[in-house]
């Protein structure tokens, strides 16, 4: 973030070269990345503490811009390109501000593939793929998905849709609309 000088920043030029070089070789997975999150937030009624959630999700490496909404309970993150956030980041900072985090209305950018008999799309930085939820998406959706999943093993999408909070430790991914990339 900081371009000022320091000790530090060959070293730091050197392993982003490595790491260009790295995701050069994974092209599908080179822009995978949350773009936007809406994240609903119960409880939060008065703006002190709507200014400390703000401020902490400012301070998360990639995030772009951040509007704390009383009036629609959420929180809009506008997060950078190349950013390797999780949406578990995002409800850590509402949970240590006393608050608990619900759904996220998110835009995505990542990998659909099949993992016995559903379809999960991954998000780079996102240890668990979202599985997608064939009976919340929309039928348009589904279909595109399904007839890009027919001819390959993988695609690259940018969707919107609702990420529900996990439950079992599976996280859902309720898909509105989806743009093929690449
Ligand atoms: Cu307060």
């Amino acid at each position: 973030m900081s371009s000022k000088p320091n000790p530090s920043s060959r070293s730091a030029f050197l392993s982003a070269a490595g790491l260009a070089v790295a995701i050069a070789l994974l092209p599908a997975m080179a822009s995978a990345e949350y773009r936007r999150i809406e994240l609903k937030i119960l409880g939060m009624d008065c703006a002190t503490c709507a200014h400390g959630v703000r401020v902490a999700m400012q301070k998360l490496d990639g995030v772009a811009t951040v509007e704390l909404s009383l009036e629609r309970a959420q929180a809009e993150v506008g997060l950078k390109p190349d950013n390797r956030l999780t949406l578990d980041q995002f409800r850590q900072v509402v949970k240590r501000n006393g608050f608990e985090p619900k759904q996220a209305a998110v835009t995505a950018i990542g990998m659909m593939r099949e993992s016995g008999g559903r379809m999960v799309f991954e998000v780079s930085g996102v240890p668990t793929p979202l599985v997608v939820s064939p009976d919340k998406s929309t039928p348009d959706a589904l279909q595109q998905l399904k007839s890009a999943l027919s001819t390959k093993s993988t695609a690259v999408f940018e969707i919107m849709g609702t990420v529900e909070p996990a439950r079992d430790g599976v996280e859902s991914v309720a898909i509105a609309s989806v743009r093929p990339r690449q």
